[in-house]
């Protein structure tokens, strides 16, 4: 179900949009049976809207090398490509071990549940994700509807840099909802509802500075980076700006680890909005290029792999100025 109609988003203190459903969950908003949250919010005026944005014809993919990070974080697989030789000049590949989170990737909506409330997006159980035909949340949802809006880039690292606000991004560190507003004046751009919000925490950079040691540090538990700051505030920010989706350059795009009191946002975004995550998204000739034109508003599409159950997916994703 897709709605123009802005008015009738409930406000973050008011969810959840069910009486019976999880408190500050979405479950029940688009329907019982959704399985794109807040992906609903890309209506086709937005769309429309958001594809006049591309005025100079300049293309940013971002997807970094499905090689990197290498090794990769969490224990993920390593990626192996085999070129098979089918004859005379004629080639196929296979890849092998493809863990679809190993590199730039779009969390789905059955990659995390919410704990505390016993279920994925929409109350979906952990037996209702079969892979199988009727398989719930699965990542086909999204890619047969498609991704696609206005892209918002805040560039918080430069902004924090040129602040003299020092700090690595392969650190633990939180961004804040001020800083990501203070970003955004200082960049001369205003969130509108049905945003792709894209954040910059410079970890990509970051980490493209390391040598194998350090990459190999990087992988090594306990993982820690750079994100938003875990809390209410964070929260509140993300659900009544109603943007469809969230991605980072970052590796879980809010800080990490979580803390421990304010819990880990995923369990929310995910499994009571359905809010997209994106993370290790490729910025950097994005970002160099906003910054140069003073331009952070883009369109943005994403195809996600069409994999019937698939939890994630590489985004696919272009932005495109
Ligand atoms: C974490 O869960 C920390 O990240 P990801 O979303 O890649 O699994």
């Amino acid at each position: 179900m897709a709605r123009d109609d802005d008015a009738s988003l409930p406000a973050f203190d008011e969810l959840p949009a069910r009486p019976s459903a999880p408190p500050r969950s979405a479950w029940g908003l688009w329907g019982d049976d959704d399985e794109i949250g807040t992906l609903n919010l890309l209506t086709p005026t937005r769309v429309a809207a958001a594809a006049r944005l591309a005025r100079a014809g300049k293309v940013f993919p971002l997807n970094w090398e499905l090689e990197l990070p290498h090794p990769p974080l969490f224990g993920r697989d390593v990626l192996r490509h085999a070129i098979t030789r089918r004859g005379h000049l004629v080639n196929d590949d296979v890849y092998h071990d493809f863990n679809t989170q190993s590199s730039s990737q779009w969390d789905g909506l059955t990659h995390y549940g919410n704990r505390a409330h016993h279920g994925f997006y929409n109350g979906v159980t952990d037996e209702q994700i079969t892979g199988g035909p009727g398989t719930r949340n699965g990542i086909q949802a999204w890619a047969r509807r498609g991704i696609a809006g206005r892209g918002v880039l805040l560039d918080y690292r430069r902004w924090a840099l040129a602040r003299g606000l020092a700090y690595s991004p392969g650190e633990r560190h939180e961004i804040t909802v001020e800083a990501l507003e203070a970003t955004a004046r200082a960049q001369g751009v205003e969130l509108e509802v049905g945003d792709i919000l894209i954040v910059r925490s410079g970890w990509v950079e970051w980490y493209l500075g390391l040598d194998a040691e350090g990459r190999a540090s990087a992988a090594t538990p306990p993982h820690a980076a750079a994100g938003l700051a875990q809390g209410d505030g964070t929260l509140r920010y993300l659900w009544d700006h109603h943007v469809a989706a969230v991605a980072g350059d970052t590796i879980a795009f809010e800080a990490y680890p979580a803390h421990p009191e304010r819990g880990f946002m995923h369990e929310t975004l995910l499994a009571l909005w359905g809010m997209p995550i994106g993370e290790m998204f490729y910025l950097e000739a994005l970002a160099a290029d906003c910054a140069a034109d003073g331009v952070y508003e883009f369109f943005l599409t994403s195809a996600p792999l069409n994999k019937l159950g698939g939890v994630a997916s590489p985004p696919n994703a272009l932005a495109v100025k």
